[in-house]
């Protein structure tokens, strides 16, 4: 079965901004009047919870359980969690640049006539600032689909995000190629049967990635070679559609 379409993550995909929503809880934390404050440690551990929102619940469920206990508690969570956002579009208009090939990847994919999918945890405004900031809102309206935390209930490593994306494309999982930074990403689309690609980013480089076609450090561009950490590149500098292609005829044959 030939490569139809991409399926793109965000966070840490597109761009490695969790440095950047960490910025913007705290900043939230902060506006509320509430002492809280994620590390880098902190944050690195809560990770393991997809979506903000739950991200929160979960911090103060083990910070202070009185709060988590009270009947306000899931308005309180969902209002700090909008402020949150607020605050990350703030961070997002002082300037996000795309990781590398990211740009150049979506070019020779719609060239190539490849769809284009968006797979993602993170709350659909963030994504649609995230295009307004760097390729344009025009760019985003071409992809086939965007599934992002609004549309499921089971977030990542759940396959419902990546179920949503094949649907929304009418196409099987074996025509697609995921890209993905985390192992809970590499998860929930292996559990909706797409092959994976792993960019590594700054809070999952130390993850484990069984069951990726491929893990780099970056997509890389010619001039700013990619490094396999998992995987051949197969003399490439970098990840080119050609590359992706390769990679995904391997996996029919080694799946067949
Ligand atoms: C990453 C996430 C998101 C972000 C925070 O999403 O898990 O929750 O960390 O964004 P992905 P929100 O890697 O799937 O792009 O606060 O909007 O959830």
């Amino acid at each position: 079965m030939a490569l139809q379409a991409l399926i793109w993550d965000v966070d840490g995909t597109l761009v490695d901004n969790e440095e950047r929503h960490r910025q913007a809880f705290n900043d939230a934390f902060a506006a509320a009047g509430l002492v809280w404050h994620w590390d880098q440690a902190t944050y690195h551990d809560l990770l393991g919870v997809t979506g903000g929102r739950e991200r929160i619940a979960r911090y103060v469920r083990a910070v202070d359980p009185a709060r988590a206990a009270s009947p306000d508690f899931d308005a309180f969570v969902r209002r700090l969690h909008a402020d949150k956002t607020h605050c990350f579009g703030r961070l997002l208009e002082e300037g996000v640049t795309l990781r590398p090939g990211v740009a150049r990847l979506f070019a020779e994919a719609r060239a190539a006539g490849l769809a284009l999918a968006i797979a993602t945890t993170t709350s659909r405004v963030n994504v649609e600032r995230l295009f307004e900031q760097t390729l344009g809102r025009a760019t985003l309206d071409g992809f086939g689909v965007v599934a992002s935390g609004e549309d499921v209930t089971a977030k990542k490593p759940a396959p419902d995000l990546y179920r949503v994306a094949l649907a929304g494309l009418d196409l099987a999982a074996g025509a697609c190629l995921a890209i993905e930074d985390t192992a809970l990403g590499l998860r929930a689309a292996r559990g909706a049967g797409v092959p994976t690609l792993i960019t590594v980013s700054r809070y999952s480089a130390d993850e484990e990635f069984s069951g990726a076609l491929a893990v780099v450090d970056s997509l890389g561009e010619p001039d700013r070679p990619a490094r396999a950490l998992q995987g051949d590149l197969h003399g490439r500098p970098c990840v080119d559609l050609d590359l992706l292609r390769l990679w995904h005829r391997e996996n029919n044959k080694n799946n067949s």
